[in-house]
C-alpha cells in the first residue's frame, strides 16, 4: 500500500486512503507527515523519559505545536515545507538527546535519515498501520487527533502571547504514551478522556487570549454582499493574522473580508474600528473552487482548509503563512517577533478588480459565552414560558458530501420553538434561512468558530446552575454535531469529558473507530450517527 491516512470524514469508503487523499494529499505528502507525525512521538518520548522542563523551551514548544498543526486535514499540501519541518524536529530532538543519559531510547527518538527518499521509505514503516492491534491502533489514532486540534487551538492562543504548560506537557505525555506497547485498552481509553479534558483547557486558553486581546464577541451583523474597491479575503482561524493584515491595509483603498471560519472576527470589538473590514465573502472551505474564482483578489490562508487550487490564475493569487502550505504558492513567514509583511498581497489587490458580488443581505452572529450570559433572563423566561422547548447543539465542520444538506434539511424542519446553537464552518448549512426568531431571539446562534464551541459548553454549563440541575444532561439540549477534521475531535472529547451524552455525529462515524471502540463510545457515552431527519427530530424532541 503506497499511503494510508483515515484521519478525517471523507477518507475513502470511510475506511482510509490508500492511493491519493480525497483532500487532494499525494502519497508523498501523506508519507512524510506520517514521518512528522512520528518525530514528534520521539522528541516527546526525550522530553517524557528524561522529565526534561520544557518551559524555557521555547523554540521546542511552538515547533511541536506546529508539526502536529501541519498535519491536520487540508493545512499542508507542500512537500518541501512538511521536509523542512522534518528536518527542524531533527534538530531539536538532537539538541534534546546531548543532555540526556539514556541509552535506550525508542527508535523514534533516535532514527536518522539523510535524503527525503530515505525519509519516504522510513515512513512507509510507521505510518497509521504500524500498529497492528486494530483497537489500540483506533486509540492511538484518536488520542493524537485530538492532540492535533489541541495543538492548533494552543498555537493560536501561542500567538495571542497565551502558554499553558499543563497543556502542553500533557500533550508531550499523550504523544509519547502512543509509543508505548505496554498500555491496554483501558489505559487508551483513560488517556483519551484525558484527553477531552486537557481539551477544554485548551479552548479555555485560546478563549481567553481572544477575547482578552480583542475583547468579548457581541451581536453584530455582518455583510455579505462586496463593495467597489479591490480587496484581499483571508480565510483560516488565526486573529493575529487577520489584525496585522487590517492594520497594514488601513488606508491603502483596499478592503478585507472573510471567507469560512474566518467570519466570526467580526463579532470582536476590536475588529469593528477598521472601516475597510467590509463583510464575509461566501461559504464554508469546500466551495472555496468556484468562490475564489469570483472574488477576483488575492486569498490569504492562515490555517486549513485549503482545496488544492487547479488554475494557476488562482494559485498565483493564493497565499499561505503559519502551518498552512500548498506548493506553487507564496508562504509568508512571521519575523522574529512575530509580524509578517503583507506588502506583496497588498500590492497585487490593487491590480485586480474588485469582487463580485454572489450574493447580498446581512448573517448575524456573535452569540459567544459572553454575549448569551447577559441574554440569560430572556432565554430562561423563554425556556420557562415554553417558548423556547429544546436547544440543538449542531457545532462543527461543513465538507462536500452530498449526504451533508441533511443539516440544512434537519435546520429547515426543526420546530419554530427550538434554537440552534452553533459554532465552526457547520453553520454555513442554516445560517442564511432566515428562519422565523422566537420573541426576538434568533433561531440560529452563532457563537463563533470551531474552537468557539468551547463557548456553548461555558453556556450549557451555566444553564444547568441557573435551573438548579446536577447533570448536563437533564437540560432541554440535544447535541447533533457534524464533523470533517481533527478540530472536531478535540471538540467531540472535550464534550465528552464534560459528561455530555447522547450526541449524535455525522454524516459519518470516524473510520478510525474501529468496531470495539465505537462499541465503548456508543455504550457510555450514547454516540450514534445521524439517519432521516423526521426521525431524528422525534427521537431528539422526545430526549
Ligand atoms: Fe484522506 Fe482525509 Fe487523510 Fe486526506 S486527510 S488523505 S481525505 S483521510
Ligand atoms: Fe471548518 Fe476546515 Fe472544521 Fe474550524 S475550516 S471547522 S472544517
Amino acid at each position: 500500500m503506497s499511503m494510508f491516512c483515515y484521519q478525517c470524514q471523507e477518507t475513502v469508503k470511510g475506511i482510509g486512503c490508500t492511493v491519493k487523499g480525497v483532500c487532494g494529499k499525494t502519497e508523498d505528502v501523506a508519507k512524510l507527515q506520517d514521518l512528522l507525525i512520528y518525530t514528534v512521538k520521539g522528541v516527546s518520548n526525550i522530553v517524557v523519559e528524561e522529565k526534561i522542563d520544557i518551559k524555557e523551551l521555547d523554540e521546542l514548544n511552538y515547533q511541536f505545536l506546529n508539526s502536529l498543526f501541519m498535519t491536520i486535514t487540508n493545512a499542508n499540501f507542500d512537500e518541501e515545507s512538511i521536509e523542512n519541518q522534518i528536518k527542524k524536529m531533527f534538530v531539536l530532538r538532537d539538541r534534546l538527546r546531548e543532555n540526556t543519559q539514556l541509552e535506550n531510547l525508542h527508535d523514534a527518538s533516535t532514527f536518522v535519515v539523510e535524503s527525503k527518499e530515505q525519509m519516504l521509505l522510513k515512513a512507509s514503516t510507521v505510518g497509521v498501520l504500524a500498529t497492528v492491534n486494530e483497537d489500540i491502533r483506533s486509540l492511538r489514532e484518536l488520542i493524537i487527533y485530538g492532540l492535533k486540534g489541541m495543538a492548533a487551538y494552543a498555537e493560536h492562543a501561542w500567538n495571542l502571547g497565551k502558554k499553558n504548560f499543563d497543556v502542553l506537557s500533557f500533550m508531550y505525555e499523550a504523544l509519547a504514551a502512543t509509543l508505548d506497547d505496554s498500555l491496554t485498552i483501558d489505559d487508551l481509553v483513560q488517556l483519551t478522556l484525558k484527553t477531552g479534558e486537557i481539551g477544554v483547557q485548551a479552548m479555555a486558553l485560546l478563549d481567553e487570549a481572544n477575547t482578552s486581546k480583542y475583547g468579548h464577541p457581541e451581536i453584530t451583523k455582518v455583510n455579505i454582499g462586496v463593495r467597489n474597491n479591490p480587496a484581499i479575503l483571508i480565510s483560516g482561524h488565526d486573529l493575529t493574522d487577520l489584525e496585522q493584515l487590517l492594520e497594514q491595509t488601513e488606508g491603502t483603498g483596499v478592503d478585507v473580508y472573510t471567507h469560512s471560519e474566518m467570519l466570526p472576527a467580526h463579532y470582536y470589538p476590536k475588529f469593528k474600528k477598521y472601516e475597510h473590514f467590509a463583510g464575509n465573502y461566501g461559504n464554508a472551505w469546500w466551495k472555496q473552487v468556484e468562490e475564489f474564482d469570483s472574488f477576483n483578489g488575492p486569498i490569504l490562508f492562515t490555517t486549513n482548509c485549503i482545496v488544492p487550487p487547479r488554475k494557476e490564475e488562482i494559485r498565483n493569487r493564493i497565499f499561505t503563512t503559519g502551518a498552512t502550505g500548498y506548493p506553487g504558492c507564496k508562504h509568508i513567514t512571521a519575523d522574529e517577533n512575530g509580524k509578517k509583511d503583507f506588502s506583496e498581497i497588498i500590492a497585487l489587490a490593487k491590480t485586480l478588480p474588485s469582487p463580485t458580488e454572489i450574493e447580498t443581505g446581512i448573517i448575524v452572529g456573535g452569540f459567544a459565552h459572553n454575549q448569551v450570559l447577559s441574554l440569560a433572563d430572556k432565554i430562561v423566561e423563554a425556556v420557562k414560558s415554553g417558548a423556547i422547548k429544546k436547544f440543538f447543539v449542531m457545532a462543527g465542520c461543513d465538507g462536500r458530501m452530498k449526504s451533508r444538506s441533511y443539516y440544512t434539511e434537519f435546520a429547515q424542519k426543526l420546530p419554530n420553538d427550538t434554537v440552534i446553537l452553533t459554532a465552526g464552518c457547520a453553520k454555513y448549512r442554516y445560517n442564511k434561512l432566515n428562519l422565523p426568531d422566537i420573541n426576538g431571539i434568533p433561531r440560529v446562534l452563532d457563537a463563533g468558530q470551531c474552537n468557539d464551541s468551547y463557548s456553548l459548553a461555558v453556556i450549557a454549563l451555566k444553564l444547568k446552575e441557573v435551573f438548579g440541575l446536577d447533570d448536563i444532561n437533564e437540560l432541554p439540549i440535544a447535541f447533533n454535531i457534524a464533523w470533517y477534521e481533527q478540530k472536531a475531535v478535540i471538540v467531540l472529547l472535550a464534550l465528552l469529558y464534560l459528561g455530555v451524552k447522547n450526541i449524535h455525529l455525522g454524516p459519518t462515524l470516524p473510520g478510525f473507530l474501529s468496531p470495539n471502540v465505537a462499541k465503548v463510545l456508543v455504550e457510555n457515552f450514547g454516540i450514534a450517527t445521524i439517519g432521516e431527519v423526521e426521525d431524528d427530530i422525534e427521537l431528539f424532541m422526545n430526549m
